[in-house]
């Protein structure tokens, strides 16, 4: 075995030269050459689209450097390293994340400012890198920034779509989508590595090897080029740089010369559109599976070139292939990337020429799984002749995993034929299909939940039989967490100044233990007023936004209820609409004097529906429509508001979560796996109003039950009212009814828009339960105005709840599935201070 080098031993060159310069001047010129030499320009002649280019192309050369020394090192000292595949990232913007990492922000504020711009403006020229839908995709992106700021040797993989997340826009109410160009103009933050390019084939058909029955030769002309893009992920407080590597497919080998020099101009590109679609679009949905052959040929894509570049990483190593379980742990994220378990076993038995128990032995010891929904509408499962027309070689051994597998159940549990059935990958309907969720359990060491309810779930639902047979030590939980990098430093300036101020240091951004001193200042009279008036700020900056995206103006003295997010029935935008309803009906009832009297809100919502999700798409015309009544009636003035910010992102998200007094997670119990937009909120000092499911549960063990306001039905009652309810009419409470009635006498326009909405409740057996969880909501509405009232316990919840969240940072999350899953340890090239 190669000796690996050490520190110490004179093998490594100096590293402290990933100290960049922080001399302005030259920043300044860096700037300048990107602005003349890579794009064309003088200063004297710019526009702030430019400056931005110029500014993010010079932080990216720093970024560059990083990333090289942290690669080099980590190759150098044999380091073993996490890989997390995912067909999605949520990134959303670059530059202000890297200028602060970097600790270059003023320096470059002070750059621009000589030429003439506002740093504010310049970052605000950049468009969101949205290559997921939600919580999974942005979760991704968390985990592969807390990997680089706690100096774990980790790289993400996924696709480089060359269309992210649609743009919402609201027309006549309607959610409308138009695709997104990100890729139109130039991307800094990403380096093109045609060096980097692996083929990948479809189709075909196999050849048995004579010598062994388990090989074959996969014999294909179907062959697709997937070359690499790498994205840096810069490190807080530290020089690592992290890596997503994303694959986008070649064209260019595509182009038939011969049909061009006959004349036959669309057959010689035919080639090229067929390969340069799969990378084209993500698809837009979240917590549902589309089984359609475009995606699987996409998951393929991605597996395959994935698991050739983690293999041609080892080879380098010169180890034995029985050691790649040392050299690299593989995270799934959900089973979008489970065809990787078939593709390693493929690569090691029929190109390596492993056997069959030492290849699965290396496979299974390699990879780990995360589950993070359990809506059935989301399970993937494919279809038999798809697979084995597409992929031959992965059907075959897809057919022996199970086998296998099987034959060990037989052998526990002998003669339990409705056990097999039940766990069997290959599901008996017609036509067969695959579960990918019990490939990748299968496949697996670890499989884990996202937070401790939703883990504890699937352990007595989906992989009850599989706890049975494979030992409950196999089935783990990991909370999520997000990062404190983006999510409070970057998106709160205000608040994290204060933070600053009380812990004596930034060292909090990396380690959020250090916020329990905020509760010592709890009764600081100035500090709490400091601490509010950062929040009033944040909402002046949101109520700005408000005006700008939808013309509406309300008053940041108001209380800001929020809720965001994707929008699905069981996350409830509809309860919540309904509520908006019925407090719109109540207000009408008031003489002016009374009404002045109340509290006043604004009812915030954001959030894209899947474009094929009639129902969603219903629910923000309603909400649509509702806001447009209440917020023309004059009698109702300031006293509620109601409004849709539209084309949810991750920027907006920066507008709107640090500017919440309330946020609602009111998913039925039971049905959302964790959320990790209510850590978000309430790590800025916002209240949760939420359902007892998910993480909510955790923050509110955490933080203190006087700081959340749950309601709601447990997730064991959950079965029993649906039970009911699907031979029972539900009886709303007068609350819901009344907003029912008003719908239905057209205060909304025209009703039959929203009946099928009223008729999901009243005769589809309410499967969310919203007649069930009205009265408690609107009960958990009046506790939250009557505490908000009192405005000195409302600031205090604020601070102690920031004061009690450090464990849902993703550090915390990353530092468990570093030590309990993947068993690697953090490598700093050179940790700078903070
Ligand atoms: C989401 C879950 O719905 C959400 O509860 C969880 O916080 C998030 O994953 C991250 O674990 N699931 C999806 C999906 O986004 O597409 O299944």
């Amino acid at each position: 075995q190669p000796k690996t080098p050490t520190r110490d031993d004179g093998e490594f060159r100096d590293y402290s030269h990933s100290e960049i310069s922080r001399d302005v001047a030259t920043i300044k010129n860096s700037v300048v050459m990107h602005l003349t030499a890579t794009f064309l320009r003088t200063p004297a002649n710019i526009d702030s689209g430019q400056a931005y280019l110029a500014s993010a192309f010079s932080v990216r050369d720093r970024l560059l450097q990083r990333w090289n020394l942290t690669n080099e090192y980590h190759d150098k000292i044999g380091a073993k390293r996490v890989y997390y595949m995912s067909l999605e990232f949520l990134i959303g913007r670059t530059f202000d994340n890297a200028l602060l990492a970097l600790g270059l922000r003023e320096e470059y504020s002070k750059v621009l400012g000589d030429v003439g711009f506002c740093l504010e403006d310049i970052i605000d020229e950049e468009r969101d890198a949205a290559l997921g839908n939600g919580g999974l995709g942005r979760l991704a992106a968390c985990y592969v920034d807390s990997m680089a700021c706690s100096n774990y040797p980790g790289w993400g993989y996924g696709l480089r779509y060359k269309y992210g997340m649609f743009q919402q826009q609201i027309l006549n109410g309607y959610q409308v989508e138009a695709p997104d160009c990100w890729l139109d103009s130039p991307n800094p933050w990403e380096f093109p590595r045609p060096d980097v390019t692996y083929p990948v084939k479809f189709y075909g058909h196999l050849v048995r090897d004579p010598q062994s029955e388990h090989r074959f030769k996969w014999e294909s002309n179907v062959v697709y080029d997937a070359m690499a893009f790498d994205v840096p992920v810069p490190g807080y407080g530290t020089t690592n740089v992290g890596n997503i590597r994303l694959w986008s497919c070649k064209t260019n080998t595509l182009f038939d010369l011969n049909k061009f020099n006959s004349g036959d101009y669309q057959g010689a590109t035919g080639g090229q559109v067929a390969a340069q679609i799969l990378t084209d679009v993500l698809y837009p949905n979240d917590n549902t599976s589309e089984g359609k052959e475009l995606r699987l040929r996409q998951e393929y894509l991605f597996c395959s070139a994935t698991m050739q570049d983690i293999l041609a990483r080892f080879r380098k190593t010169n180890r034995p292939l029985s050691d790649l379980p040392d050299m690299a742990a593989i995270q799934l994220n959900d089973t979008h990337p489970t065809l990787a378990v078939p593709e390693l076993l493929r690569i090691l038995i029929d190109d390596e020429g492993l056997s069959w128990d030492e290849a699965w032995e290396i496979t299974t010891r390699t990879f780990a799984f995360t589950n993070h929904t359990i809506l059935p509408e989301a399970m993937e499962k494919w279809p038999v002749p798809m697979l084995d027309k597409i992929l031959p070689r992965h059907m075959g051994i897809i057919y022996d995993i199970n086998l296998f597998f099987l034959q060990t159940v037989e052998k526990q549990f002998p003669g339990d034929r409705e056990l097999l059935r039940k766990i069997s990958i290959i599901e008996e309907s017609n036509p067969q299909q695959v579960r990918m969720a019990f490939l990748a359990c299968v496949g697996s060491h670890k499989v884990n939940g996202v937070a401790a309810i939703h883990s504890d779930i699937i352990k007595q639902t989906i992989f009850k039989d599989f706890v049975r047979i494979q030992g409950e030590a196999k089935f783990i939980n990991k909370t999520n967490g997000v990062s404190p990098r983006r999510w409070m430093n970057e998106c709160n300036p205000d608040m994290s100044a204060l933070l600053t101020e009380v812990v004596g240091d930034r060292s909090w951004v990396n380690d959020l233990t250090k916020l329990n001193q905020l509760e010592d200042r709890i009764s600081d009279a100035g500090f709490r007023e400091r601490w509010w008036a950062a929040k009033q700020k944040n909402k002046e900056r949101l109520a700005e936004y408000i005006l700008t995206t939808t013309g509406i103006k309300v008053s940041a003295h108001a209380l800001f209820d929020v809720q965001v997010k994707r929008i699905h029935e069981y996350k409830r935008q509809l309860m919540n609409i309904f509520s908006v309803i019925y407090r719109y009906y109540q207000l009408k009832q008031m003489s002016p004097e009374q009404r002045e009297q109340e509290l006043h809100r604004v009812v915030i919502f954001a959030g894209k529906a899947a474009s094929g999700y009639w129902v969603a798409k219903q629910v923000i015309k309603l909400i649509n429509s509702v806001a447009e009544v209440i917020n023309a009636d004059d009698e109702i003035g300031d006293v509620l508001k109601v409004v849709f910010i539209p084309d949810y992102s991750v920027t907006a998200a920066e507008y709107i979560i640090p500017a919440s007094d309330i946020s609602q997670h009111i998913s039925t119990a039971g049905t959302e796996a964790s959320g990790t937009s209510n850590m978000k909120f309430v790590l800025n000092g916002g209240i949760i109003l939420g359902t007892v499911d998910g993480a909510n549960i955790e923050i509110g063990e955490e933080v203190g039950e006087e700081q959340i306001f749950f309601f709601g039905c447990l997730a064991h009652e959950v079965e029993d009212f649906r039970h009911y309810l699907r031979f029972n009419q539900p009886k709303p409470d007068a609350a819901l009814q009344t907003a029912f009635d008003m719908i239905q006498r057209n205060t909304f326009g025209d009703a039959q828009l929203f009946q099928p909405l009223i008729d999901a409740i009243m005769r589809g057996g309410d499967v969310y339960l919203l007649s069930v969880d009205f009265p408690s909501y609107i009960q958990a509405h009046k506790a939250v105005e009557e505490a908000y009232r009192n405005h000195d316990e409302w600031v205090t919840k604020s601070i102690l709840s920031v004061a009690r969240m450090s464990k849902f940072s993703s550090d915390r999350s990353i530092q468990e599935y570093a030590e309990e899953v993947w068993n690697i340890e953090p490598q700093p090239v050179l940790n700078c201070g903070l």
